[in-house]
């Protein structure tokens, strides 16, 4: 019959394992052309807000320039990023999103 032999673990392997993966942000920013129901159709599709958090978000971006939508790891960060990009270029809004990693 078959044994499974342990791998041998790389210096580098293992501290992955003990080091906590980096955590990134994801903002979006205020500009004056883009709707407020765009941002609210953004925050509810790629976020998977429901209709009270994204309205929230929403009105801080407006108020305040910024506003954080999450925080994930670099891939599903970047990803989020790159879809409210694409979604923001097919309707011709210059809406913003930005990844910045998470203090
Ligand atoms: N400031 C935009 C407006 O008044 C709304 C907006 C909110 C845009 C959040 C971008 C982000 N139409």
């Amino acid at each position: 019959h078959h044994t499974t032999v342990a791998p041998v673990q790389s210096e580098n392997e293992l501290a992955q394992e003990l080091m906590p993966p980096k955590r990134y942000g994801v903002y979006l920013l205020n500009d004056d052309f883009t709707t407020m129901d765009f941002v609210m159709h953004v925050l509810q599709n790629v976020f998977f807000m429901d209709e009270a958090r994204a309205f929230a978000l929403m009105l801080v971006v407006h108020e305040q320039g910024k506003g954080l939508c999450g925080v994930f790891n670099w891939d599903i960060a970047t990803t989020k990023q790159s879809q409210v990009m694409d979604l923001a270029a097919e309707s011709e809004y210059p809406l913003q999103c930005t990844v910045e990693e998470a203090t």
